[in-house]
């Protein structure tokens, strides 16, 4: 089998020095430089990549997933805060959040005008920072998808997005988890722009990707189907539950599957088969967009699966048995001295599982 395209770029290095708050405390970024470059020494050592640039697909597939609101302030928020005195060693978090549950009433239409002032109209949570590099880094994440695409619709049966930052937590107007563009609603939704009629998306980060839902709540062209952690005690807590399945157009076309604490390799298994069915009742007419993180890692720091790095490879192995092209972008995954293992299982077993179909 000919080598599957990596494509990285070293645009992330300058999303670096991070903070998030975490328990009351102030911490170190888990979602670090380190982890990508984890990634790709580990990857590139197997023989079995090629490592391929991105290229610049413009703004507009960016727009097409993203309001221009939040983009404006993804792009904006650092230079207008260091123009307002904000110290260039500290990340940029947002200390308000604008919640619908106390906009009533509110004049929305008059946010401050200065771009970090209004980050927290389109944030989340505390773990989102913006340094002098962020945007530049979510840009490319961006293009690092879409060029991924770009290959698998161009013959090759599997492409790998080294994305960083991940993206799965964005939604329409808001950045959270770690996210900032959502790498994989973006792919999604430029196949839907290219023609394809159904697409589905696999995510198998162990959060909910609730800003992919989001994406496609009321959507039925494009499915989303999702492994994680059970809500109930895991972030993002507010959404990834079974009773979730969209609405209008979109009724059906979500469809989650929560997973308990503990959740080890057979069990994560046999609910995969329930995924991969309904992926294949979908009949999907492009290839697979694959949201991957290895946070399902029983190590890793801030998650609660139980799968051992064998496993990756038998997943790998039955997401190439769908028979589809893949775009593999990668999401999460925290447990950095273990990344590149998890990364060259899962490939391999999804390269393996190609070359025997
Ligand atoms: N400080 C991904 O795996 N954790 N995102 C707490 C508040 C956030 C994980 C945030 C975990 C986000 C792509
Ligand atoms: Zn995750």
């Amino acid at each position: 089998m000919p080598p599957t395209p990596l494509i990285a770029s070293d645009a992330h290095l300058g999303h670096d020095g991070l903070v998030e708050v975490v328990g009351g405390r102030e911490v170190a970024c888990y979602e670090s430089p380190a982890r990508a470059s984890a990634i790709r020494e580990a990857l590139l050592a197997t023989g079995d990549f090629v490592l391929e640039p991105p290229t610049d697909h413009g703004p507009d597939p960016i727009s097409a997933v993203h309001d221009l609101e939040v983009i404006d302030v993804v792009e904006h928020a650092w230079t207008d805060a260091v123009a307002d005195g904000w110290d260039p060693e500290r990340p940029l978090l947002p200390d308000t959040f604008l919640l619908r549950a106390y906009a009533a009433g509110m004049a929305l239409e008059q946010l401050p005008p200065a771009r970090h002032q209004r980050l927290g109209a389109y944030c989340f949570d505390t773990g989102t920072p913006i340094v002098a590099g962020t945007a530049a880094a979510a840009r490319a994440a961006v293009d690092i998808g879409l060029t991924a695409l770009d290959h698998v619709l161009a013959g090759a049966p599997l492409a790998y997005a080294l994305c960083r930052p991940p993206g799965h937590h964005a939604g329409r107007t808001l950045i959270g988890g770690y996210c900032y563009f959502n790498n994989a609603a973006i792919c999604a939704q430029s196949l839907v722009d290219r023609g394809s009629r159904r697409v589905a998306i696999l995510d198998v980060d162990f959060h909910h990707g609730n800003g992919t839902q989001q994406v496609f709540w009321e959507r039925g062209d494009v499915l989303y189907v999702s492994l994680h952690g059970d809500p109930a005690a895991s972030y993002p807590s507010f959404s990834g539950f079974a009773l979730e399945r969209g609405e209008g157009a979109g009724e059906g076309a979500t469809l989650n599957l929560p997973l308990p604490p503990g959740t080890d390799g057979a069990a994560y298994g046999a609910t995969l088969r329930e995924a991969l069915d309904a992926i294949r009742a979908f009949d999907p007419d492009a290839p697979l967009i694959l949201s991957l993180g290895f946070d399902t890692y029983h190590a890793d720091p801030i998650c609660n699966l139980a799968l051992v790095t064998g496993d990756y490879a038998g997943i790998g192995a039955a997401v190439a048995g769908l028979g589809l092209g893949v775009v593999a972008l990668q999401e999460g995954g925290y447990a950095v001295d273990a990344l590149g293992a998890n990364a060259v299982a899962f490939l391999g077993g999804l390269r393996e599982g190609i070359a025997d179909r």
